[in-house]
């Protein structure tokens, strides 16, 4: 049997949000290996950065554009909100385990995110960054993945460091983006 093979370019919109100095920028940074912007918006404080693959699935292969939504710098968040929340289909949650206040105030992002986005059709992921710091920890892996069990959302730890945790965490967000029984995840074509 032949199979069918498809090639559509769909673009997913995926905001992070967390306190600052989580380490969000630098997520991206590395996921997409871009050190310099894509497009920068000093005006609204948001970089927008994508991130392009070919997915294998058992049907075929899909091509996939990833982009994403970062807060930058020192900006009244409420005056970018709308925009920034419009037709987001994932939210990544980010908190430094090093800092408990950062996760505290996980409550108040996912509050805010259920209050600006259509949270039925959103994915959440919480992610506790900043792992190589173990003997900084303030907040345990099992309080994390508490909070994500309380938040129905899946939950990564990562360090943007040593990249323990990040392909994991975007073989994830991508699974569930294109919810599909995925044969092989192989950024096989990435720019
Ligand atoms: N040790 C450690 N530092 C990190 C990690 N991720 C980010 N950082 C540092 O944390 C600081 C804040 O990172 P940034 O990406 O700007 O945070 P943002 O404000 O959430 O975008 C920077 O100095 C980063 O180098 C990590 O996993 N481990
Ligand atoms: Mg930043």
């Amino acid at each position: 049997m032949v199979k069918k093979k498809y090639y559509a370019r769909t673009p997913y919109k995926i905001v992070v949000i967390g306190d600052p100095a989580v380490g969000k920028t630098t997520l991206i940074q590395k996921y997409t290996k871009k050190i310099y912007r894509d497009e920068y918006l000093p005006t609204l404080g948001v970089e927008i950065t994508s991130k392009e693959a070919d997915i294998k699935t058992f049907d075929g292969v899909e091509h996939i554009s990833l982009i994403f939504w970062d807060l930058s710098g020192q900006l009244q968040f409420s005056k970018v909100r709308t925009i920034f929340y419009s037709g987001v289909k994932a939210i990544l949650y980010m908190y430094d385990i090093t800092n408990p206040r950062s996760f505290q105030n996980i409550n108040y992002w996912y509050k805010e995110a259920i209050d600006n986005s259509k949270m039925s059709t959103t994915i959440g992921i919480l992610i506790g960054n900043k792992i190589d710091l173990e003997n900084e920890r303030k907040i345990s892996h099992v309080s994390g993945s508490s909070k994500a069990l309380e938040l129905k959302m899946q939950f990564f730890e990562t360090s943007c460091k040593t990249h323990r945790g990040v392909n994991e965490l975007f073989n994830a967000l991508i699974k569930l983006l294109i919810n599909k029984n995925i044969h092989n995840i192989e950024l096989i074509q990435s720019k």
